[in-house]
């Protein structure tokens, strides 16, 4: 089923200067990026974005972190798009990491991990409708531009 997830290139791989890549593996796994934003969050828009967490010992860092310089944020469609990202993505912890996963590559440890996405359909949804209206999404033409 093709699905939409909300991918973003957290503030560490910006400062690393490995944004790009973090991009590039994405496209490498077969998914279309269909809407794409720099900004930096604001504290509150950080505290909201990751409310679930809210009481949990690392929420205050996170929160902290995710304000504290631009990220990149985007959206990215396909089949299993939500799965799919999640594999390339790899573990929280990228010490726990598979081989070849972004978080291997580029995280620093579970805070510092380079990129966010979208754990479930619902999540995402939200996640989108956070940070996009829908003229800001571009719907793929498949039959136009693919290879
Ligand atoms: P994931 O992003 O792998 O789905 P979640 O949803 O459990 O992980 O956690 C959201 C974010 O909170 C993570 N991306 C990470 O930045 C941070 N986080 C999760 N667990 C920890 C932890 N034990 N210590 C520090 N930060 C954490």
């Amino acid at each position: 089923m093709t699905e939409r997830t909300l991918i973003i290139v957290k503030p560490d791989s910006m400062s690393k200067r490995v944004g790009g890549k973090v991009l590039n593996a994405l496209e490498s796994c077969g998914l279309q990026m269909v809407a794409c934003k720099m900004l930096q969050l604001s504290r509150p828009s950080a505290e909201d974005f990751y409310g679930e967490h809210k009481g949990k010992e690392f929420y205050e860092p996170l929160v902290a972190f995710m304000s504290s310089n631009p990220c990149i944020v985007t959206v990215w469609e396909g089949a299993g798009a939500i799965k799919k990202a999640r594999e390339v993505i790899g573990a929280t912890d990228p010490a726990q990491a598979k081989d070849d996963t972004i978080r291997k590559m580029y995280a620093t440890d579970n805070r510092h991990n380079a990129v966010h996405g979208s754990d479930s359909f619902k999540s995402a949804e939200r996640e989108i409708a956070f940070f996009f209206n829908h003229e800001e999404i571009f719907p793929w033409q498949e039959k136009i531009y693919k290879k």
